[in-house]
């Protein structure tokens, strides 16, 4: 069965969601149209780019079919069927189990809190978020330093973060901390395992998708 290949993107290189995308892409060695929406000034909310996917939110991938796929996960998901190699989700299903895991948990205890800071402690997010609520984004801070510390309690019994090898958790991640610099802030410095392990993952080809 031949399946649809990816034709482009729709993203904003400065976002996360996107940018892990783009380095899962740039992992295993694909290339794709990359189409730059600007969401500051509301572009994902026009018609043309809500038609697409359902969804003002990016990434949106398009197939060869005329198929659109949203959410990042579903689309790094069919990127892995379409190019197994390098593996970056699971070669057999308690490995599998284990990346998502650990994917899921710096996504949700991770990323989305930095998010969270960002998206409603800083006024030009209001373009984004609409109804910012300054305490929730504060309320979030000790959450984004507990995952960091999560993290690096992680990283100090293995080499990466869901494995012995860089997956989908690791994109996941470093994305997330890499967005930190919106805040000019870094993981604490006593996270040594942490920050060895994001200044290697930094070096890496994708690094700079
Ligand atoms: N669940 C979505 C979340 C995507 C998401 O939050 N995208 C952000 C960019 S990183 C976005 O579209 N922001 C524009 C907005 O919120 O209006 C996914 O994983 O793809």
């Amino acid at each position: 069965m031949s399946l649809p290949t990816p034709v482009r993107i729709y993203e904003s290189r400065r976002a996360p969601n996107p940018r892990r995308v783009g380095v899962f892409l740039a992992e295993k060695g694909v290339e794709v149209e990359r189409v730059e929406l600007d969401i500051m000034s509301g572009q994902h909310f026009q018609e043309e780019h809500l038609s697409r996917a359902g969804t003002h939110q990016i990434p949106v991938i398009e197939l060869s079919d005329g198929t659109f796929l949203s959410e990042t996960v579903a689309i790094c998901r069919y990127l892995e069927a379409l190019y197994p190699d390098p593996n970056l989700m699971g070669s057999h299903p308690m490995e599998a189990a284990q990346i998502e895991m650990w994917q899921r948990r710096v996504e949700m205890g991770l990323l989305l809190n930095i998010a969270q800071v960002i998206r409603h402690t800083i006024p030009a997010m209001n373009a984004l978020e609409h109804v910012q609520v300054p305490e929730w984004g504060e309320a979030c801070k000790p959450r984004v330093e507990k995952s960091l510390r999560d993290l690096n309690a992680r990283l100090e019994v293995s080499p990466f973060v869901a494995c012995d090898r860089f997956t989908i958790a690791d994109i996941t991640a470093s994305v997330a901390i890499g967005f930190m610099r919106v805040l000019r802030q870094s993981p604490p410095e006593d996270c040594v395992a942490l920050n060895t392990w994001f200044a290697n993952v930094k070096e890496r080809p994708s690094s700079s998708a």
